[in-house]
This record gives structure tokens, C-alpha cells and sequence, in this order.
């Protein structure tokens, strides 16, 4: 689902920008802290009548998961995986199990079902069965399913997909597991892991948890092997107005089926959380989102998310710049550091263009474009982590008007995340409006320790109109990335079928709003970098526009 703090950013900069120009910067300016207005807007599905493939789907005798469908294709080129029909998928997360790389389950949102869509392979991404997912117990009320992503569980032999299930009023907004015993074919109905308290509890007054991440400690000489971890944010309102969106944390170990009481785990930095909403001393780090937990080979557990309280990053005349932030765990997630802070980003309220929804976009797009980063603990090196992400620090920022030139970056911590090295730039450098690379993903292959990040990028088109996939890998150490396109089609998020901007956008009226938040890479121990992304190659002809899919390629 993910709520946004930077969609806030609109409605209140006036009244902060005077407070600023009214006060030093020390003074900490007030803000009226209001709903994000985060759920999806319907889609204009109804132009769209005819399926392709098979749409029907068996219903399993013994489980309730869903087989549609099954995709093949060349992996070392590129394979479609939807097969279920026309509405868009989006935001694919993709985990190979670590005792067989041939074996990988892809996750994404899916719109023709209730929930998400899984896809398994068993040959190295050649041949793919795919189906709906996330779904709940018969007498439950059905819900939304979003925010796929799946990990493997070695120790116990299953396959853990989480999922956000919450209701179309948004409303009781739960993290919810769907469990596998035969490596993703057949999966269980969802597992509880964290409740939000029932159908009174909305996004907009009481608890609604969002955006949760998982990984599972897969090392048999960690202390800790077989553990699952569980993050995401808790959004805490009253009547409308976000009081605190604080990290939380659940572990389970036994296989996803029971999991530890939530317990915030984002903590406190006088230095770093400066910020506080509606006043008070500076420390609590509780305005976040976007968590990802990731395990190193000593069993250490850590997790970044972003965070908006730094004031001492806020150009003069703006607000909101954010930094990512890490905290770790040395004792299976019971007890868990004060956060330091990775990377300062460019990202603030007069750094980004605005789509028709009030989100940060990219220049000529509407695409929303989050500041979506993640953290991987090198499998062969304890302390060392790697973080990607994206920002405009190289276009137009800091302006009424800014343009968008948007840069992935990487930086590395060698000592567990205490200090962390200057961003280095992965894509090849560019110049340009709209010459963007951005949601970037940074995985480490564990055969050699080469460290890659795949990402979107619009360096292929010299309009900058469409964008294409691209994988960069460094040696150990992510100093120096030699890159390669991924996709073999210009994807259109200009001319789309679905989430299309309207009038309210001149000349981008049929620009998509959303494709997603993220995409996916994962290497096997076979040292092959696996890739899925959104891709908007497909052309609906009857409207001569185009679909949303997710397509798969190794390298
Ligand atoms: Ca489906
Ligand atoms: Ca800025
Ligand atoms: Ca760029």
C-alpha cells in the first residue's frame, strides 16, 4: 500500500517556508501533519475486456492459493511472466533459494485478483508456473492484498510470501504471511504476523501497519539459523493527523507459522531525528518507512529505513530532505542499536517535480518515483553492507521548479554500519532532463562477492521518453561498475493503458501514475545475477497504448 511522508510535503511547505524565513533554522518549524492520501486510485480497467492466456485458474484442492497460468522463455534474453490477463502487475520482488540457485520465487501486485501473483521456477527462470496469492481463511473479510515479497527458509523448508492485506476502506491494515511446503506451487492461506487491531483501526486514526519487508537467516553457523525477520512501519493517527510512523520488528522460528510480539526497533538520535512533530526534543527517530531487514554470515541482524527529522540536510528555503538510517541487532532482534545514519539525500520538497497526485515524479513523467533504497549485508564479509539508491542530487534541486536528472548511488560500510563511504555513482555518468536511473536494487553474489545493482534507466532513449532495465555489477569493495541493458524493449510510461494522469496533466495525459515502488535482483550461488522488473513494452493495440507486466532476465 506505503504510505508517503513526502506527499504531505505539498500541502504544508507554504506555512513551513514562512516559518523558516520567519526563524533560524534551529527553530524547529510547526507542521500540521495530515493522511498521505496513499491508497491506489481505482483503475480504468473497463477499457480493457479482452484476456489473453488462461484467465480461469484451478482452484487447488488443498490449498487456496491459485495455479493461472505458465510463462516460458529464454532467460538469457528476456521472459514475460504474466499470463493471467491484461490488468497491470507491478513491483516484483524475486528470492532464490539459497541450497538450489535453479529455483526462485518472483512476487509482484497483481490487479486481477484480490492479492499478489507468485511465479516459480525450478530451471533457472526457463519455464514458470504463476498464480494469485495472500489469500485469507474462509469467514475472514477478503481483502487487498500489496507489497509482495517472498523469502526462503532453508532450515524449515518453506517459502515465506509477506504481504500488506488491509481493507478498500483502508482500514485494518495487517502484515500477513503466506506459507509454502513444496518450494511455491501450493501456498497456505495468511498467517497473522502482525495485527493492527481490527476493522476500526484506519490509516486514518488509530494503528495501520505498511510496507513490510522480510529476510531469513539461512546460515547454519549463525546462532540465529532458521530465524525469520519481519519490519515495516507503524503508522500511529488520530482523526486524520499522523502522530508517528516508527519502525517495527517480529520474528518467527518456526517457518512463518508463529511470530514474536511487535516491538519498535527504529529508536532514538538526538544528532539525527532533530525534527519533531507539533515540537519537542530532538531524539525520537519515528517518522520512517521503507524498511529492509538483511542478515549477515555472523547471525547480526540489520535494517535501513528512511527517515525525514534531519533538519541539519534541509537547503535553505525547503523542508524534508531525507537520510536513510541503520540499526542492527547482535542478539536475534531482541535488542537493537540507536540508528546512524548512511546517506543524506537530495530529495526534499523543492528537489523533485510533482505528479497530479502530489507525488514526486521525474521530468516528463508522472510516474510516482519514491526514494526506495535497500540494504544487503555481504554474504562473505561480516560488517560489510552495501546501500543503493537514487536521488536528483545531480539535476536541477533546491528550485521552484526542479528537473530531474536522477543518479543511483552506492555506498559501503566496512564496520557494521557506524561509518560509511562517500556515494559512488553506478550508472555511467549522463547529462540531461529526464536522464534518470532510479529504484535501484543491490544484491551481493555469494559465489565471488561481486556486488550488483539493478535499476530503471532512461539513458536509452535519447527523448528520455521510455525506459529500459540495467544491471551494473563492481567488484567486492563497490568501487567501480561496468553496466549492460537488461531489457530487450523500450518500456512507455507515457503512453499507458492504465493509471493514466488525465487532463489535470497537459501533454502527459496519458502518462501512467504508478508501476510500482520497487524492482527486483537476486543472485544465486551459481554466481548468476537474476533481474525483474515493470515493463511497459506490450502494446494494447485496440488503444495503441501500452500494458504494465513483469518481465525476468538473467545474466
Ligand atoms: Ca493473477
Ligand atoms: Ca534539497
Ligand atoms: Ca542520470
Amino acid at each position: 500500500m506505503k504510505r508517503f511522508r513526502v506527499a504531505v510535503v505539498m500541502a504544508v511547505m507554504l506555512t513551513v517556508a514562512l516559518t523558516l524565513s520567519q526563524a533560524s533554522v534551529q527553530a524547529s518549524p510547526s507542521r500540521i501533519m495530515t493522511p498521505k492520501g496513499s491508497k491506489f486510485r481505482p483503475l480504468a480497467t473497463s477499457v480493457v475486456t479482452a484476456g489473453r492466456g488462461d484467465q480461469t485458474g484451478v482452484q487447488d484442492s488443498k490449498t487456496p492459493s491459485k495455479l493461472e497460468c505458465r510463462v516460458s522463455g529464454d532467460p538469457s534474453a528476456n521472459v514475460l511472466m504474466d499470463c493471467d490477463g491484461l490488468t497491470p502487475n507491478n513491483e516484483p520482488n524475486i528470492a532464490v533459494d539459497p541450497a538450489n540457485p535453479n529455483h526462485m520465487v518472483v512476487s509482484s501486485n497483481d490487479y486481477q485478483s484480490c492479492c499478489d501473483e507468485w511465479y516459480t521456477t525450478f530451471n533457472g527462470g526457463a519455464t514458470w508456473k504463476t498464480g494469485n496469492i495472500s489469500v485469507e481463511a474462509p469467514g475472514k473479510k477478503r481483502r487487498t492484498g500489496s507489497d509482495p515479497v517472498t523469502t526462503f527458509d532453508v532450515k524449515h523448508g518453506v517459502v515465506i510470501h509477506a504481504s500488506l492485506n488491509f481493507q478498500n476502506d483502508g482500514c485494518d491494515g495487517d502484515v500477513v504471511v503466506s506459507i509454502s511446503n513444496d518450494g511455491g506451487i501450493h501456498w497456505n492461506t495468511v498467517v497473522e504476523a502482525a495485527d493492527a487491531g481490527g476493522p476500526t483501526q484506519c490509516e486514518n486514526n488509530g494503528l495501520f501497519n505498511d510496507k513490510e519487508w522480510i529476510t531469513t537467516d539461512n546460515n547454519p553457523a549463525s546462532p540465529f539459523y532458521g530465524r525469520t525477520y519481519l519490519t515495516w512501519t507503524a503508522f500511529h493517527s488520530v482523526n486524520g493527523t499522523t502522530t508517528a510512523s516508527p519502525i517495527a520488528e517480529t520474528h518467527s522460528d518456526d517457518g512463518g507459522i508463529t511470530w514474536t510480539a511487535p516491538h519498535e526497533i527504529s529508536g532514538s538520535n538526538p544528532a539525527l531525528c532533530t525534527f519533531q512533530a507539533g515540537g519537542g526534543a530532538a531524539g525520537p527517530c519515528d517518522e520512517d518507512q521503507f524498511s529492509v531487514p538483511t542478515v549477515a554470515p555472523d547471525g547480526t541482524v540489520y535494517v535501513s529505513f528512511i527517515n525525514d527529522q534531519n533538519m541539519a540536510l534541509w537547503e535553505s528555503g525547503e523542508v524534508f530532505d531525507d537520510q536513510y538510517l541503520v540499526v542492527r541487532s547482535t542478539d536475534g532482534g531482541q535488542t537493537w542499536s540507536t540508528p546512524t545514519m548512511i546517506a543524506g539525500l537530495e530529495d526534499g520538497s523543492r528537489d523533485f517535480p510533482r505528479n497530479v497526485d502530489g507525488r514526486q515524479t521525474l521530468t516528463n513523467y508522472q510516474l510516482r518515483a519514491p526514494i526506495t533504497g535497500n540494504l544487503v549485508a555481504d554474504p562473505m564479509h561480516n560488517g560489510r553492507l552495501y546501500f543503493a539508491f537514487f536521488d536528483n542530487r545531480n539535476g536541477v534541486h533546491d528550485v521552484a521548479s526542479p528537473v530531474t536528472n536522477t543518479d543511483v548511488f552506492l555506498v559501503t560500510s566496512n564496520d557494521g554500519g557506524s561509518s560509511w563511504s562517500s556515494p559512488a555513482r553506478v550508472n555511467a555518468a549522463d547529462s540531461g532532463a529526464g536522464n534518470d536511473q532510479w529504484f535501484p536494487w543491490v544484491d551481493v553474489d555469494p559465489s565471488t562477492g561481486i556486488v550488483g545493482v539493478a535499476y530503471n534507466d532512461r539513458s536509452y532513449d535519447p527523448t528520455h521518453d521510455t525506459y529500459g532495465a540495467t544491471l551494473s555489477e563492481s567488484p567486492a569493495g563497490g568501487s567501480s561498475f561496468t553496466s549492460q541493458q537488461v531489457s530487450t524493449a523500450a518500456s512507455h510510461p507515457r503512453e499507458s493503458v492504465f493509471f493514466d494522469a488525465g487532463t489535470a496533466a497537459p501533454g502527459c495525459e496519458t502518462c501512467a501514475r504508478f508501476n510500482g515502488d520497487y524492482i527486483g535482483l537476486a543472485y544465486g550461488s551459481n554466481g548468476r545475477a537474476n533481474v525483474t522488473w515493470t515493463d511497459m513494452r506490450d502494446l494494447y493495440a485496440p488503444l495503441g497504448l501500452y500494458l504494465q507486466f513483469i518481465y525476468f532476465a538473467q545474466r
